[in-house]
């Protein structure tokens, strides 16, 4: 590479993306290679919380999940991928949904000890979803008490925490293997393409490109 080349990469606007271990990362490169975009080294065998990618001008951040909309919305990354669960609970607002992903599909639900009923009294309800598990249950006309918690939900009424909790369901093998029973469904989820507005208008022209090329393998994905 000439010095020039060198300079001129150094110019060239940056995309920053935000995306979580697990799941999303993993289900959102197929989508990404299909728009030219691979990362240069694996995030699972490094400590490493940004990773350069194939596309000289986009860049990814490794975050946890539930600090994917707060990175876009403040513009630290331009774009990020995010579970409907995080984005709603987070409040939407404040960033683009550009594209539903169809990955990382469950459903957010209440769930109880297996066959025992619910006590005659105010209820009690742990989560890390407080906001949409106090939508939900002032939407019924139900008094309860939110207890927050950050993870492990699945263990919160079997120590007597709680008589309910409010989850993310995939399978449902994880609430089967603690003795506790899926409910009633508060919303279907899936992860969403999500854009900071201010990078959305000023960085379309790159954008575009990458865009189009994930809403067309998730068209052939369909067919
Ligand atoms: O783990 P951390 O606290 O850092 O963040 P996170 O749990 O939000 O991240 P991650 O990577 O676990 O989930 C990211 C997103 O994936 C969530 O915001 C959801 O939108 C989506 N998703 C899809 C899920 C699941 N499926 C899921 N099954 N998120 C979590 N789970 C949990 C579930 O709560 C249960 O504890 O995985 C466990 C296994 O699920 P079952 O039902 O298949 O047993
Ligand atoms: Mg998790």
């Amino acid at each position: 590479m000439s010095a020039s080349d060198a300079s001129s990469a150094d110019i060239l606007p940056k995309l920053t993306l935000a995306l979580s271990k697990g799941r999303i990362l993993e289900e959102t490169m197929p989508l990404l290679k299909s728009a030219g975009i691979e990362l240069l080294e694996d995030p699972a065998s490094s400590r490493k919380l940004i990773f350069e990618t194939t596309h000289p001008q986009v860049e990814v951040l490794i975050l946890r999940a539930s600090d994917v909309p707060t990175y876009v919305e403040h513009g630290a990354a331009d774009f990020g991928v995010a579970g409907l669960d995080v984005l709603m609970e987070h409040g939407l607002g404040d960033v683009f949904e550009l594209i539903d992903l169809k990955i990382a599909c469950c459903r957010l639900m209440t769930a109880g000890v297996k066959d025992q009923p619910l006590p005659n009294r105010r209820l009690r309800v742990a989560t890390k979803y407080v906001n949409l598990a106090r939508a939900y249950f002032a939407e019924r006309g139900q008094q309860v008490d939110l207890i927050k918690l950050y993870g492990s939900m699945e263990l919160a009424p079997l120590v007597g925490l709680g008589d309910l909790i409010v989850d993310v369901v995939d399978t449902g093998n994880t609430l089967r293997a603690n003795g506790l029973e899926p409910l009633e469904t508060l919303h279907h989820i899936s992860s969403r393409l999500i854009a900071n507005k201010t990078s959305y208008k000023r960085k379309y022209q790159l954008l575009k490109p990458i865009l189009a090329a994930i809403e067309q393998s998730l068209i052939d994905r369909a067919a």
